[in-house]
């Protein structure tokens, strides 16, 4: 089962290829040949593979269309999607022709690749799950499309102060001219409703009217499978003023009122919140009109697609399922109730039907300061008919109320536990209470998630309507770009050893198994660790172009690369990497002759109003500062806070690494994806009993993992002794008492910047750092100790790269598309 390029591929041939981007040179681009930078080249070859992925694109929508299967909509507030050229090369099979086609034209490939910009659609996690699913969707041939924003601008860049502060600027990542991965489509119009007013009718419709319009605008963005013609879409919406501007005030002489309406239409998808994790209460309407705006038209565009089938109503789940990406879009279950009853006049019970059998939830965090809630007098204005809505769904015979109240009689704190609406002033819809009751079914990110899901936000829901709504779905991740793009050299070793094209292995992760017997060959461990330390010279090479600074690839490469936050605990990392240089200036230089070199990466934005994240990023800054420089133990121990974390620095870094570190207290982490990643690559992990790190331990076996840490069930416990008997730091932990002296004692500048900081430790200590440190210390000792017999280390990153087949995306999308969507494959022939 080889790959062949699809018969109507354009540009398969080397000539064809190199005619096809001096083609776009001279006419798109309308520039010479001749005196051609990278960045022209970039552009011209993407407009080449472009043209291949339009025809594919097209094929694949017009045969859907004439097919008419049951589709599945990925509503997601966030793509995070990274580079596409080297993706299309790949997915396409054209990735050898295209990179000898502009060695041709005098240029080289890697160069090229360099100049795409990151689409950067998303803050981390969520953004890039979505990103991976809509690849394995397509790869795997499914009628899957998603539907996000198309901010003008994405996650902001990140630098680095002198001080160590972060500062942050826009990331205008369209700015640059066209973008060739996207299609306008200007005639795909619809119109989105603010404000306004919304009267009761006594059919039970209710008229909503006046307020604001604005236009959402279609942009498509190709989606290409892997191997396949199959080339999905990604339909991202940009706001527009209904009239360029208000023709009354302007021909009145009042300009600045003239395009005031104008210009608050264009902001509704001028940038990404950069938030995660952390709900922000105030001044957010510009948020909650993203998520109407962005749902409304998606939702248009749905049904307007089901009724060209002509099918009636009651159908509408046998073709539609619609997948919400935590709460973002839950306003989708009110708007289509106000489609299904205004619009197309069913009447409330039947609606509630095909909503309720149409949509479906996946929650991303158990952390109480994420979970959405919108005031009431906000919705009231901004949304009137929704708000209606809403009090509808709780109180009408049919539903809610009601049928709480007859499964448990009398029980009114279940009621208002359960409630949409949280009393208080002001009064707040429970977004994740509706998400939930307007679904036909519920998943966390991975076991542990899903099973506090069902036995702490949702409890009383699973209570009510039984267990088998609420199930599990294990993120997954793409290997296609992380493993056979970002480490090029790994992929091919796989397929020489596994004796198959990776067109079979990279859609079938589990062959990996078949590396199993190869950790007993000597040869093969030799190529293995070859490889590995040529990424790790790759990043070296990286880290000097870009911050001319010289990294000892002699010495362990120790990772964490994630969001800023305190329930991921960089602060713990960089307390135990300060642990370690006190200690290694304590010893003497025969004892230190015996210690293996270290080099600790970090690499991570803060939400730019998240003050105790940012003194984390500036602790590492500054201690990196003091400890790279220190001539007695700086050959041992270095720390770089590698600037502007993003998809394609992660590419560069996740297949350098030896160890990364998943260490967020236990019960935090949904799941995060980045483990899988590392550990793909044949990286080890250091981390918590959390999230997905314990299922890639039962994947990889325990003993290729490194755990440490209180485990979930005995977090509540320690929290409540923090708050009624705590003991001090010198007495619980003395060792990192004394880290916490040398910080406050200046040993990294101004010691008093830090307080702030090394309070949170000290007094509540929410994340546990001092009830785990010892214990991280520990686990950081075994990994040195086990690093000590290199042979055996490469045993365990073999063993551990052979045994994450289930982590691949694919599987994961299989398990929406079998279990949840009941969709099917579809092959464009
Ligand atoms: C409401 C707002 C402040 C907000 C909250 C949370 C915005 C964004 C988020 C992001 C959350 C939902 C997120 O990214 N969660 C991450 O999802 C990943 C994919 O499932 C998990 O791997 C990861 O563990 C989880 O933190």
């Amino acid at each position: 089962k080889v790959w062949k390029e699809g018969s109507r591929s354009v540009n398969n041939e080397v000539p064809s290829i190199t005619k096809s981007i001096v083609n776009h040179v001279q006419t798109s681009l309308a520039r010479q040949a001749y005196n051609l930078d990278d960045l022209g080249a970039y552009q011209a070859a993407a407009l080449s593979v472009r043209d291949d992925l339009i025809l594919n694109w097209n094929d694949t929508q017009m045969h859907y269309t004439r097919k008419a299967p049951k589709r599945a909509y990925y509503l997601s507030l966030e793509f995070l999607m990274g580079r596409t050229f080297d993706n299309a090369l790949l997915n396409l099979g054209l990735k050898d022709q295209y990179r000898e086609g502009v060695s041709k034209l005098g240029f080289n490939m890697e160069d090229l690749l360099e100049q795409e910009r990151d689409a950067a659609l998303g803050n981390g996690g969520l953004g890039r799950l979505a990103a991976c699913y809509l690849d394995s969707s397509a790869s795997q041939e499914l009628p899957v499309w998603g539907y996000g924003l198309r901010y003008q601008y994405g996650i902001f860049q990140q630098l680095i102060s002198p001080e160590g502060q972060q500062l942050e600027q826009p990331d205008p990542w369209l700015a640059g001219g066209e973008n060739p991965w996207e299609l306008p489509r200007l005639d795909v119009t619809y119109e989105v409703r603010f404000y306004g007013t919304a009267e009761r009718l006594p059919d039970g419709r209710a008229l909503w009217q006046g307020g604001q319009e604005v236009l959402a605008v279609a942009y498509d963005v190709m989606v290409p499978g892997c191997y396949t013609k199959n080339t999905n879409n990604l339909r991202l919406w940009e706001s527009k003023p209904k009239r360029g501007f208000d023709l009354n005030s302007f021909n009145a002489g009042d300009y600045e009122h003239a395009v005031e309406s104008s210009n608050s239409a264009a902001a509704i998808t001028s940038v990404l919140y950069p938030n995660d994790h952390t709900y922000v209460r105030f001044g957010k309407e510009l948020r909650l009109k993203q998520q109407y705006f962005w749902t409304a038209a998606s939702l248009a565009d749905i049904v307007r697609r089901f009724k060209n089938i002509g099918k009636p109503f009651s159908q509408f789940p046998d073709y539609v399922a619609i997948q919400l990406n935590d709460t973002h879009p839950t306003l989708a279950i009110p708007e289509l109730m106000r489609i299904l009853i205004d619009e197309e006049e069913i009447a409330w019970g039947k609606a509630w039907d095909i909503v309720t059998n149409t949509v479906f939830y996946t929650n991303h965090t158990v952390l109480p300061e994420a979970l959405e809630k919108w005031p009431v007098p906000l919705m009231e204005h901004l949304l009137p008919r929704h708000m209606q809505i809403i009090y509808d769904i709780l109180f009408l015979t049919t539903t809610f109320h009601q049928a709480v109240e007859k499964k448990f009689p009398g029980d009114r704190d279940r009621l208002a536990r359960m409630s949409l609406i949280e009393e208080g002033f002001p009064k707040q819809v429970r977004m994740a209470h509706l998400a939930c009751i307007g679904s036909r079914k519920v998943n966390g990110v991975a076991e542990l998630h899903s099973e506090l899901v069902r036995t702490t936000i949702l409890k009383d829901f699973v209570e009510f309507e039984g267990l088998s709504k609420f199930s599990n779905v294990t993120n997954g991740i793409t290997p296609r770009r992380w493993l056979d793009q970002c480490n090029p050299e790994l992929s091919a070793l796989i397929s020489k050893t596994l004796k198959v094209d990776k067109s079979v292995w990279l859609k079938d992760l589990d062959r990996l198994k078949e590396l199993l017997p190869c950790a007993e060959d000597a040869a093969f461990r030799k190529e293995w660790a070859a490889i590995k330390q040529r990424n790790k010279e790759r990043l070296a090479h990286h880290v000097e172009t870009t911050l001319g600074l010289t990294v000892n690839t002699n010495a362990m490469f120790d990772v964490q690369i994630k969001r800023l936050h305190e329930y991921k605990r960089q602060t713990l990392n960089i307390l135990g990497v300060i642990h370690r240089y006190l200690t290694l200036k304590k010893m003497t230089a025969a004892e230190r002759k015996k210690v293996n070199p270290r080099v600790v990466f970090f690499a991570g934005k803060a939400a730019p109003g998240y003050y105790i994240a940012k003194l984390t990023i500036r602790l590492i800054v500054n201690a990196a500062r003091v400890i790279n420089v220190d001539p007695e133990t700086r050959d041992l121990l270095t720390v770089y806070f590698l600037p502007d974390y993003s998809v394609s620095l992660a590419e560069v870094l996740i297949p350098s690494s030896d160890i990364s570190q998943h260490i967020s207290t236990a019960g935090t982490e949904a799941s995060g994806t980045s483990n899988m990643k590392f550990c793909l690559n044949g990286g080890l992990l250091v981390g918590t009993v959390d999230g997905a790190n314990i299922e890639i331990a039962e994947a990889v076996g325990e003993n290729n993992v490194f755990f440490f840490g209180h485990l979930t069930p005995a977090v509540e416990d320690l929290r409540y002794q923090h708050m009624y008997h705590p003991v001090p730091v010198e007495e619980k932990c003395p060792a990192l008492a004394n880290v916490l002296d040398k910080i406050s004692g200046g040993l990294f500048g101004d010691g008093g910047v830090y307080e702030p900081l090394l309070n949170t430790i000290r007094q509540g200590d929410y994340y546990l750092i001092t009830d785990d440190f010892d214990s991280y210390i520990g686990a950081l000792e075994m990994v040195d100790q086990a690093y000590l017999d290199k042979e055996e280390w490469i045993k365990k990153s073999i063993r551990t790269t052979a045994n994450m087949g289930k982590f691949s995306s694919d599987r994961a999308i299989l398990e929406y598309a079998e279990s949840y969507w009941n969709i099917e494959p579809v092959k464009v022939p």
